[in-house]
């Protein structure tokens, strides 16, 4: 009688202790995954350049624009959306691509520094 009370709380130790390691195995890997599609969808504003210069994303997309360097910056869209943000040397600013298209990005500050973004 001992011996079995003892073995039936032995398996529902294992099983608790299993249950927790799949729990932990889901979270890593949807956290694996949210990490993924964060670097995708980004777009780093630095001195003097965007990085990366071309972003293909799917309608929809919410990219993060990262400002990065130490001058001031701006994030000017035109074509398939337009949006302009503020002159500032950090910060973020999210867009979602709503259009499907090509949309070029340019910093008003420094002409030379430009980016696409090709909306699918
Ligand atoms: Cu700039």
């Amino acid at each position: 009688m001992h011996l079995e009370v003892h073995h039936t709380m032995t398996i529902r130790i294992r099983l608790a202790s299993l249950t927790a390691f799949v729990t932990a195995g889901c979270l890593l890997s949807s956290l694996a995954l949210s990490g993924l599609a964060a670097a995708g969808s980004s777009v780093s504003v630095k001195d003097d350049t965007f990085a990366p210069t071309t972003l293909t994303v799917k309608k929809g997309t919410r990219v993060s624009f990262v400002w990065k360097g130490k001058h001031p910056h701006d994030v000017h869209a035109t074509g398939a959306s337009t949006f302009k943000t503020k002159v500032q040397t950090s910060g973020t600013f999210k867009y979602t691509f709503k259009k499907k298209g090509t949309v070029k990005l340019v910093c008003d500050v420094h002409p030379g520094m430009k980016a696409t973004v090709k909306v699918e």
